[in-house]
């Protein structure tokens, strides 16, 4: 019987290069949205030091939204539809004008900003424990695989987002613990550096668009039975179980 896990894409094409890699991400997104799915947002990954370290690698990447990715705040996540979920507490980003690089700073950032809202990120990845390199995990939508988000909004000017602190506790228990700043010294960077990575492609991010920032602590293996709750500084909780 076959693996339920794919090799990962660059054992296959060894002289696969990140552009390479946008390609298909951005090819699979075509057809998703020709079948009639909606993009409802981007996130970026690979952005602390944590989660590098986690995965082993250091450069970020990038991500779509579907619509079918969205998962209500208190709600239950069925597993049996995922692979091998992990769950990272995020910082996200609304925007109320578009954002276009190159040279996209942290001051166009908060200038374009609506408001900032708390998310977690539920990635699942076709690969064998995760083990990827930057180029195959891009070709894999950055392992996008769910996302909740809710707690409060809050304006990007009342809230220092570098000191703003994050508990992830699972079944009741604190597993991991953040500041903001873990996400490249200030999540906006997060945002920047997005616009910075799709201009490349000719690319921009689109007025009202909603942004997770990547995970501000190691992402955390979850099975069916596992609660989940986040407590975000200013920014309220977010809570989800699997089942
Ligand atoms: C890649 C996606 C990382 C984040 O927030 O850092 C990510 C992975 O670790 O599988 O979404
Ligand atoms: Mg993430």
């Amino acid at each position: 019987m076959g693996s339920i896990f794919s090799s990962k894409i660059t054992d296959d094409y060894p002289d696969m290069d990140f552009e390479d890699a946008c390609d298909i991400q951005w090819e699979i997104r075509r057809r998703k949205e020709a079948r009639g799915t909606r993009i409802v947002g981007l996130k970026m990954g690979l952005t602390s030091w944590a989660k590098m370290k986690q995965m082993g690698v250091d450069k970020a990447c990038y991500g779509f939204l579907a619509d079918y990715f969205s998962c209500p705040e208190g709600g239950e996540i069925d597993t049996s539809k995922l692979i091998h979920p992990k769950i990272e507490a995020e910082i996200a980003f609304v925007l109320k004008k578009p954002l276009r690089g190159p040279g996209c700073h942290i001051g166009d950032v908060l200038a374009a900003t609506d408001f900032i809202l708390p998310a977690v990120e539920i990635i699942d990845s076709r690969y064998k424990d995760f083990k990827f390199d930057i180029t195959s995990v891009q070709a894999d939508n950055s392992s996008s695989s769910r996302f909740v988000t809710g707690g409060k909004m809050v304006l990007p000017q009342d809230v220092d987002m570098r000191t703003l602190g994050v508990v992830l506790e699972k079944n009741g228990e604190i597993v991991d613990v953040a500041a903001g700043a873990a996400v490249l010294g200030h999540p906006a960077a997060s945002v920047a550096m997005l616009a910075n990575m799709l201009a490349e492609r000719g690319e921009e991010i689109p007025a009202n668009t909603f942004i997770m920032t990547g995970g501000v602590t190691a992402a955390v293996l979850v099975q069916p039975g596992d609660s989940i709750n986040v407590r975000y500084q200013a920014l309220g909780s977010i809570s989800v179980r699997f089942v």
